[in-house]
């Protein structure tokens, strides 16, 4: 094997190895917690919710976002240590409520029985949360796809940038060889 081969092989290696790396970092950060309640509700009662919960469970409305949790159901998952981009603190705090029967608005159903059965935690009227469509970005999803994006762009970038010097280097030097005699 030639050495311009040789170098183009470590490089691309070198940047495959640094895109699995980056990528897979900034995937382990990006839950989305609507898409978790369903996995983590049937591990504690064994039950399939029939959807996926609005974010409206826990925001103020679908476009979710910090600072907006204001249902009695998102109240009582914050005061029982649910934190932002943090899906363990999710199913640690679902785990509390479920073990404590905690009822959050108070119809006598307790919320995980609530939420397993696709009924509303926070509406005494026992209202379905299968009646809204799903907005992904409650549990900051959108804020974290940008930046995966932006790192798998530049490990591109810079693979073909020492790519594209690898190569300019190995003909420098094919080319000092050819003159000297
Ligand atoms: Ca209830
Ligand atoms: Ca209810």
């Amino acid at each position: 094997m030639g050495k311009r081969a040789k170098t183009v092989r470590w490089i691309l290696a070198g940047a495959s190895l640094a895109a699995t790396l980056c990528c897979s970092a900034t995937t382990r950060a990006s839950p989305t917690y609507p898409g978790l309640i369903p996995g983590d509700v049937k591990a504690l009662t064994g039950t399939d919710m029939p959807c996926t919960p609005p974010c409206t469970l826990c925001h103020r409305d679908l476009q979710g976002g910090r600072g907006t949790v204001v249902q009695p159901f998102g109240r009582s998952m914050i005061a029982r240590g649910l934190t932002y981009q943090d899906p363990e603190s999710l199913a640690r705090a679902l785990g509390e409520l479920h073990a404590n029967s905690v009822d959050s608005d108070g119809d006598g159903v307790p919320d995980i029985t609530e939420t397993s059965l696709g009924n509303d935690p926070n509406a005494v009227a026992g209202s379905s949360l299968c009646t809204q469509t799903p907005a992904y970005g409650c549990g900051a999803h959108v804020a974290r796809q940008r930046p995966r994006d932006l790192s798998a762009a530049a490990v591109l970038g810079l693979g073909v940038l020492a790519l594209c010097l690898a190569i300019r280097r190995n003909r420098g030097g094919a080319l000092e060889d050819r003159r000297t005699p």
